[in-house]
């Protein structure tokens, strides 16, 4: 079992460590974390998701925040992680976000399609889909990212179950879509931000995939982009491409999440596609955890104080 003193948040890790982590990070910092439930994978394992913020007599503003969509995106899982480390480990340091602890409960789902992640470390490092068999057995995996209820498999994914961009034989299709669009639908009138880590690319990614029409926020959603790009570079000189997912990725895309996040009327729906630019791609080397978790934080954390301030 891993240690959470000795955990290092500079490499990847099997799912097995990332169990025991995500066990031992909820036990150490009760005060602060909740560690629950959101369901099962096709393989029937645990999906967790994290409630991080002070418990509060106001109605509390919600940050949802996935990682691990993608089993080889392995850069987005160990965000996730990153992410909630600095959350616990920071609060008392630093100010602002002690503030935001106080009006913001994060929800963070560390790794999503748990399933597929084991199958990249175990026997194939590119694989994206989840691991739900069709065609008796002889083509496996529906992609998350294609599954939602946002047009469904009208555009830009596959009817085909060998196809990487497979929408499965239904919109949500698939235990793990069924599960995080049932939480998100549960709380969505108090949901602010929905983000959706993934990888590559260096982008923030606004909606839509499906169509070129904009959010009726698309403005304000611009600016808050815009100004956590702007803070990101500050911390290593680095800068994402900004603006509507169609237009920056140069195709339409539907049933994902951050169109349907928008649909259900969610008002901050990003998509980032982490580093780095295709030198590396999916196989982005451990010495640029730290520096991609560092400014991602940054531009997440510029995000929620914007709002806070504005
Ligand atoms: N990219 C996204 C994908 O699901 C995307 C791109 C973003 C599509 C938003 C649709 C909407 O294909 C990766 N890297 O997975
Ligand atoms: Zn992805």
């Amino acid at each position: 079992a891993v240690s959470l003193e000795t955990y290092d948040y500079t490499q990847y890790h099997p799912m097995n460590e990332i169990y025991d982590w995500m066990e031992q990070i909820g036990e150490k910092n009760n005060d602060l974390v909740t560690k629950l439930y959101l369901g099962s994978t096709y393989e029937h394992r645990p999906i967790y998701y994290f409630k991080i913020g002070w418990p509060s007599e106001k109605k509390k503003k919600i940050m949802f925040m996935d990682c691990g969509f993608h089993a080889r995106e392995w850069i987005s899982v160990a965000f996730c992680q990153w992410f909630i480390k600095e959350l616990v480990s920071t609060h008392n340091t630093n100010a602002i976000l002690g503030k935001v602890l106080k009006e913001f409960d994060f929800y963070i789902v560390p790794v999503f399609n748990i399933d597929g992640y084991i199958y990249t470390w175990t026997t194939q490092r590119l694989w994206r889909k989840n691991r739900a068999p069709f065609e008796n057995g002889t083509c496996y995996g529906v992609d998350l990212n294609r599954n939602f209820d946002a047009q469904w498999c009208t555009i830009g994914a596959s009817r085909n179950c060998s196809s990487n961009t497979f929408c499965g034989p239904s919109a949500e299709s698939e235990p793990e879509t069924k599960a995080l669009a049932g939480l998100i639908g549960r709380i969505k009138s108090d949901i602010l931000f929905y983000l959706t880590m993934h990888s590559y690319g260096k982008m923030i990614l606004l909606p839509y995939g499906y169509k070129d029409d904009v959010s009726k926020d698309h403005e304000l959603m611009m600016s808050v982009a815009t100004k956590a790009n702007a803070k990101m570079k500050e911390k290593h000189n680095n800068e994402y491409a900004v603006g509507p997912s169609a237009s920056v990725i140069g195709y339409y895309d539907s049933g994902s999440s951050g169109d349907w996040a928008t649909d259900i009327g969610i008002k901050f729906s990003y998509t980032f596609e982490l580093r780095d630019n295709g030198t590396y791609g999916f196989q982005l080397p451990a010495d640029q955890i730290k520096p991609t978790c560092e400014e991602t934080t940054t531009a997440i954390m510029s995000m929620v104080e914007y709002v806070h301030d504005n």
